[in-house]
């Protein structure tokens, strides 16, 4: 039996043979003839699931035998992709599969396939809490995720004559293998109902919440392996049930049909996942789920904490560390109170101490629209007793804190209410979750200093050591180990195996940088990335792209702020100059588009069906030949994106200054050798201090100069006017040139830029950007600069690994030590 290098499992290529083949028997009834390369999947999953839940067991029971503190990450989104691939790694049984399925007769790719992702968030986020995830188990930290069995994660995407078409996300359609049911610790919600005052035997009075209707929260368990397989933690994700399978006095007095309708409404709660990225506040289901998965969680934590035989809460914050995901869980800030005070029958001060101690919240955003605020009327019909509760935080905050600091100062109390006056009254979530948490932090460092200085301004005055900044990271096991076979094989022969654990072990690369024959094999492999992304454009699009050709990349949420309309701009100012100057070299593109737009963001669809509109032309027109493609790949998601990140050349990161907290995908690409076009915004500020000036290309307004030309009076006419490109391409949007025969089908995003006040500026930094892109272009014509850039770029990203961000966390705000689980 050979033992992997550092790994805790057997690869055994043996046993895995076996193991699948009874799998194929027994757990799918197949036999080898008739098995699908779906049910072979399916058995290599379980094959690799038994491996795993042998760590899992051990992990729990030393965690669980050492009574040990835990950080539990409460987040409503985990865009966790698709798992096989990233568990083969991380177990060290990738070799072992690939020889066990080969001698089966199958090929690894086809399996791995087969997988639908596990699209159970949005964006950035969701995205960032699953690197999240990995890191902590990489790190021996002893720490579980909690968050919603969606039973429909994020649509499907599909383009219908260029137009983005929603199709639900059926994931669960052919079962999941990773996850395990946990029935003995379901949970019992309670919702709705009215707040009365009962009395105690000595006379005092007390609220009960009562009249309740009760949701059942049942949990699946999917284990985290961590790079090595040492720890194996897990994500709790609850689904929710009626609370009985039948209503049996409806049921008898003939009404089953009610009976069964009030079964499916318990059962709506996580049915699916809201799809925009920047909230969804009003919605009354999505403060239900909030609440919901809030309630399941603390419930299952604080059960752990009584199995530990604790009965002095004060022990709990010594056990207990609980980050917010943003606002989503905020609630729980009131829902904690309410078990402390309520049910436990702890004095105020006490409980709030203990409450405070406990949470920490990030914070993912300045936009307004995002900030979430939930209406008092609808706080009041689903969480009547939660809002008394908020009420009375708010009460002393504002008596006790505000009125020591600012003495009689009702301005100040109005900006720091939690409660925003107006009709109706509304519940700054963001204000609940920084007065109830110890630590508020900003997740880059730019974010952080413009948090302190806008939205959190005053509290920071209240408590500047409560602020504090965790830059973003990302896992490098699955965004280079996984995703980029090629070049993590030729990083080991340069550096060793260990950068996987330490990426700060890629400096090592540093001095190849100018090396030809290195240079070579890195953009040799950078090539056979793009052949491969080239056949999926081919199939997905049905356009052939030249390999060889600059890949610029544009891959995130469709949004405004994030500006996919001025690379659109670009592109038609490039194709412009390709029908006027036929005779000039160009550096030849594929621009290449990724992005989901929120079903109901009509602007953010309008963009999509304009991008693929323009394509369709400049694609099919002879005279541009391969020196321009434009593509929009549909459906894009985690595996995509693992597919299109090692095959990118340029990385566009050009939203306005001020409106990108972090990104992540920034560092994903840079790390996979892209280099960036970028504003100085969120973390591009940082990943240009690690890569130097000469290895990122920089443009356009920064944050100041940004609030300077709002406050003269921004008129995008006055640059339309004034620069005779952008009048061009914005006119030619106008015309029926890219939609013959529908002059105005594409109005919508040139309205927007002029007469709607271009609110995001991209025809204030247009010229910049185009200036820029020249100066991209004349790089990529130059390969031994350009490559040298590249390897630059991934030697110098060490500071982006998630593991950097997670200790960081463990460090000042969690106080968590690793526990090693040992063999
Ligand atoms: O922190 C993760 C990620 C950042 O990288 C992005 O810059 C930011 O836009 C995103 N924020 C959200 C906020 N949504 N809400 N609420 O998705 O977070």
């Amino acid at each position: 039996r050979k033992k992997a290098f550092n790994f805790n499992i057997d690869a055994d290529v043996e046993g895995l043979k076996t193991s699948i083949q009874n799998h194929l028997t027994y757990s799918m009834a197949r036999d080898t003839s008739t098995a699908t390369t779906r049910d072979w999947w399916l058995a290599l999953c379980y094959s690799v699931q038994d491996r795993i839940l042998h760590r899992y067991i051990k992990t729990q029971a030393v965690h669980n035998e050492k009574d040990t503190r835990r950080a539990y990450y409460l987040s409503l989104e985990y865009l966790m992709g698709r798992l096989l691939s990233n568990n083969l790694v991380n177990a060290g049984l990738f070799d072992a599969a690939k020889q066990a399925l080969t001698e089966l007769g199958l090929d690894m790719e086809d399996i791995l396939e087969e997988e639908p992702d596990m699209g159970l968030g949005n964006g950035g986020l969701g995205r960032l809490a699953a690197c999240f995830l990995d890191s902590l188990a990489t790190l021996d930290l002893p720490a579980i995720g909690y968050g919603i069995h969606y039973e429909f994660g994020l649509f499907r995407q599909e383009f219908i004559d260029g137009h983005q078409v929603e199709r639900p996300d059926n994931w669960l359609q052919f079962g999941n293998p990773w996850q395990v049911n946990r029935p003995e610790y379901q949970v019992s919600v309670p919702l709705y109902g009215h707040v009365e005052y009962h009395f105690d035997s000595k006379g005092d009075s007390y609220p009960a919440w009562v009249g309740t209707k009760e949701l059942i929260g049942l949990p699946w368990d999917i284990p985290i392996v961590g790079y090595g397989a040492r720890t194996v933690n897990f994500l709790r994700l609850w689904e929710s049930r009626a609370s009985q399978e039948f209503d049996f006095s409806v049921f008898n007095e003939g009404g089953y049909v009610e009976a069964v309708r009030e079964k499916a409404i318990g059962e709506t709660i996580s049915k699916v996942l809201y799809p925009n990225d920047k909230t969804e506040s009003g919605k009354e289901l999505r403060l239900v789920q909030q609440y919901f998965f809030c309630a399941c969680s603390l419930h299952d934590i604080i059960r752990r904490f009584r199995k530990q035989n604790h009965d002095n809460w004060d022990a709990f914050p010594e056990k207990v560390t609980v980050q917010l995901n943003d606002t989503h869980p905020a609630v729980s800030v009131a829902e904690l109170m309410r078990i402390l005070v309520d049910v436990e029958k702890l004095e105020w001060e006490r409980a709030w101490g203990i409450c405070r101690k406990v949470f920490a919240y990030t914070n993912h955003t300045l936009l307004p629209e995002a900030l979430e605020k939930w209406s008092v009327p609808l706080f009041q019909k689903v969480l009547p007793r939660h809002l008394q509760i908020i009420f009375e935080i708010n009460r002393r905050f504002l008596e006790e804190e505000v009125e020591a600091q600012w003495p009689s100062d009702d301005v100040k109390k109005s900006i720091l209410s939690i409660i925003e006056e107006g009709n109706p009254k509304q519940i700054r979530m963001a204000y609940l979750a920084t007065v109830g948490s110890h630590s508020v932090n900003g997740v880059a460092a730019l974010h952080t200093e413009l948090l302190k200085r806008d939205l959190f301004h005053d509290f920071n005055e209240l408590w500047p050591k409560k602020f504090n900044n965790k830059t973003n990271g990302i896992t490098p096991r699955r965004f280079l180990k996984v995703c980029n076979p090629g070049l993590a094989a030729l990083i080991d022969r340069e550096v060793g195996p260990e950068w996987p654990f330490d990426l700060d072990r890629l400096r090592g690369l540093e001095k190849l940088s100018g090396d030809a024959a290195f240079q070579q094999e890195y953009m040799g492999i950078k090539r056979a990335n793009k052949e491969r992304l080239a056949e999926i454009i081919d199939m997905d699009c049905g356009v052939t792209v030249n390999p060889d050709a600059m890949f610029d990349v544009q891959i995130k949420r469709l949004h405004e702020y994030k500006r996919q309309h001025l690379n659109l701009l670009h592109i038609l100012t490039l194709y412009r100059q390709i029908l006027h100057f036929p005779e000039k070299t160009v550096a030849p593109r594929v621009v290449i588009f990724g992005a989901k737009a929120a079903p109901g963001y009509e602007l953010a669809k309008d963009i999509i069906f304009t991008i693929n509109k323009v394509a369709e032309v400049i694609n099919n027109d002879a005279r541009v030949g391969d020196k321009l493609k434009v593509v929009f790949l549909p459906n894009y998601r985690v595996s995509l994106a693992e597919r299109i990140i090692p095959a990118a050349d340029l990385s566009e990161q050009i939203s306005t200054a001020g409106k990108e907290a972090s990104g992540t995908g920034n560092m994903k690409l840079a790390l996979n050798g892209a280099l960036t076009i970028g504003t100085l915004d969120g973390a591009n500020v940082e990943i240009k201090e690690e890569v130097g000036d000469d290895n990122i290309f920089i443009f356009g307004m920064t944050v100041e100069q940004v609030l300077e030309l709002r406050a003269s009076g921004y008129n995008p006419w006055n640059f339309y006017r004034g620069d005779e490109e952008l009048r061009h391409v914005l006119d030619w949007l106008g015309s029926d040139t890219f939609t013959p025969g529908q002059p105005y089908a594409l109005d919508p995003v040139r309205r927007s830029l002029l007469d709607g006040g271009d609110p995001f500026l991209c025809c204030a930094d247009f010229r910049a950007y185009i200036d820029c892109q020249q100066r991209v272009g004349e790089a990529y014509l130059d390969k031994p600069r350009w490559a040298k850039m590249a390897i630059l770029n991934t030697a110098r990203m060490g500071k982006f690994s998630s593991d950097r961000t997670i200790r960081e966390y463990a460090d000042d705000i969690w106080t968590l030590k690793p526990l090693p689980v040992g063999e």
